[in-house]
C-alpha cells in the first residue's frame, strides 16, 4: 500500500520540493496550509493534476487542528517545514516567532503522542541554532556539525532550539520516531524574495528586463556574512532519508563550502553581465541587531548513516535562480 505522508508549510519554498519528491515515490501527499484571503499557492498548483496530491487548510498554532488532522489521517509520515522562517522579521515579532516554532510542534508532537503514534517525524531545525558558535578542526578549519554547541543569536534561532530540543525529550520520553534536520542554508528560483539570494537574482531579472532604471539601487544590510548555500531540492531528499530510517536520529545537512554574500552578488552580477558594486547600496537599517557571520557545516554522519550527499554546485545554484529569475521578469 502506497504511504501517506503529511507537510506543513506546503506553500513555502521547500514544501513544494518535498511534496514533488514524495509523490514521485507515489506517496500520498496530503499538503497543509494556513487560510489566506488569496490563493498563496502557486508553488505547488501544478500538483493538483495527481490524484494523490490534495490540500487542507490548517494552522500550526491551533492544537485541536493539529490532534485533528492527525487523528484524520493517521499519517505514515509527517514533516514539519511550516514557520515563521525570516530571521530579521523574527527579532519584531519575537512572540509571533515563538507562537508558530515553538508552540507550533508541541502541538504535533501532542497530536501525534495521543492520535497517531506510529507516526514517523522530521521537524525542520535550522543551522541558525549554532549562532556565533563554532567548532575548529586539527588544521585550523572552522565547521559546524551536530557536536557542536547551539548558542542562538535571534528569537527565530531560540525558537527553533526549543523545538529541537522539545523533539528529542519526546523521542527519548515517549519513544516517537521523530528526526530533527539541523539544514544549512538551501536556495532556490522558488525562495522566498525578502532572502538574500533572491533578493538579488530578482534585482538582477528586473534590471535585464528594464523594469527598474540603472540608477535604482539594490540595498542590503551585512554583506560579509558567510553561509553554507545548497539547492532546496537536494536537501528535502536527505529529509526523507531520516524518516525512511530504521533509527531515530538529528542529522546535519549542508554542502561543506561556504561563499560570503558578496561572493553570491559577484557571481549573480557576473552571470547577467554586470558588476554588482555599480548596483548596490549598504543600508545599516538591514543589519540585523544581532548576526550569525559564519555557516559551514559538516554532515558526515548524514553521509554515513543515510548515504545523503548534495548534487548541485554553488556555481550551478546561482546560475540557476538568476536565469529563472531573468525569465520570470521577461
Ligand atoms: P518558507 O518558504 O518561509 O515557508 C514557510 C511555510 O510555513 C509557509 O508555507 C508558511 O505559510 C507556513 N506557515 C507559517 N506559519 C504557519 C502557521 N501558523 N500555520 C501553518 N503554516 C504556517 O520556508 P522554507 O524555506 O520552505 O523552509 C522550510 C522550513 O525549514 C522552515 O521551518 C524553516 O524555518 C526551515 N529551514 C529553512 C532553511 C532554508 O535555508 N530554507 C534552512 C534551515 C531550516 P504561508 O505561505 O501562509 O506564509
Ligand atoms: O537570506 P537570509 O535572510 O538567510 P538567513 O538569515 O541565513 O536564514 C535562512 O537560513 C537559515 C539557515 O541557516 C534558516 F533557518 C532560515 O529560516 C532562513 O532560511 O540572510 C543571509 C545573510 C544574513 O547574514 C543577512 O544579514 O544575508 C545577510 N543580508 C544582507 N543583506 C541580508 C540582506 N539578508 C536579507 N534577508 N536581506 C538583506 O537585504
Amino acid at each position: 500500500m502506497n504511504k501517506t505522508a503529511i507537510i506543513t508549510g506546503i506553500t513555502g519554498q521547500d514544501g513544494s520540493y518535498l511534496a514533488e519528491y514524495l509523490l514521485s515515490k507515489e506517496y500520498n501527499v496530503i499538503g497543509l496550509h494556513r487560510r489566506s484571503s488569496i490563493n498563496n499557492c502557486e508553488r505547488v498548483n501544478h500538483l493538483s493534476y495527481y490524484d494523490n496530491f490534495s490540500l487542507e487548510e490548517f494552522d500550526l498554532t491551533d492544537p485541536s487542528d493539529c490532534s485533528q488532522i492527525l487523528e484524520k489521517y493517521q499519517p505514515d509520515e509527517l514533516y514539519n517545514l511550516a514557520a515563521m522562517s525570516h530571521v530579521g522579521t523574527s527579532f519584531n515579532q519575537p512572540s509571533t516567532t515563538f507562537e508558530i516554532n515553538t508552540i507550533g510542534i508541541i502541538n504535533l508532537l501532542e497530536g501525534i503522542r495521543h492520535r497517531s503514534s506510529h507516526t514517523k517525524f522530521y521537524q525542520a531545525s535550522t543551522s541558525e541554532m549554532f549562532g556565533k558558535n563554532y567548532s575548529i578542526d586539527p588544521n585550523g578549519e572552522k565547521y559546524q556539525d551536530e557536536d557542536t554547541p547551539l548558542i542562538p543569536q535571534s528569537p527565530y534561532a531560540v525558537s527553533k532550539l526549543s523545538s529541537h530540543r522539545m523533539l528529542q525529550i519526546y523521542r527519548e520520553a515517549y519513544g516517537l520516531y521523530a528526526c530533527s534536520g539541523i539544514l544549512f542554508n538551501h536556495e532556490s528560483p522558488r525562495r522566498g524574495e525578502n532572502f538574500v539570494t533572491r533578493k538579488i537574482t530578482k534585482y538582477i531579472g528586473r534590471l535585464v528586463n528594464n523594469k527598474i532604471s540603472k540608477s535604482t539601487k539594490l540595498k542590503l544590510g551585512n554583506i560579509i556574512a558567510s553561509r553554507d548555500w545548497g539547492h532546496a531540492k537536494d536537501f528535502v531528499q536527505g529529509m526523507h532519508l531520516m524518516l525512511d530510517n530504521d533509527i531515530a536520529d538529528d542529522y546535519v545537512l549542508c554542502t561543506g563550502q561556504t561563499h560570503t554574500v558578496q561572493d553570491f552578488l559577484d557571481l549573480a552580477f557576473k552571470i547577467a553581465g554586470f558588476n554588482y558594486k555599480d548596483h548596490i547600496e549598504i543600508d545599516p537599517e538591514l543589519y540585523r541587531p544581532a548576526e550569525v557571520n559564519y555557516l559551514k557545516g559538516r554532515c558526515d554522519k548524514a553521509k554515513k548513516a543515510l548515504g545523503w550527499i548534495h548534487h548541485t554546485s554553488f556555481e550551478e545554484l546561482v546560475n540557476e535562480m538568476v536565469i529563472s529569475d531573468i525569465r520570470l521578469l521577461s
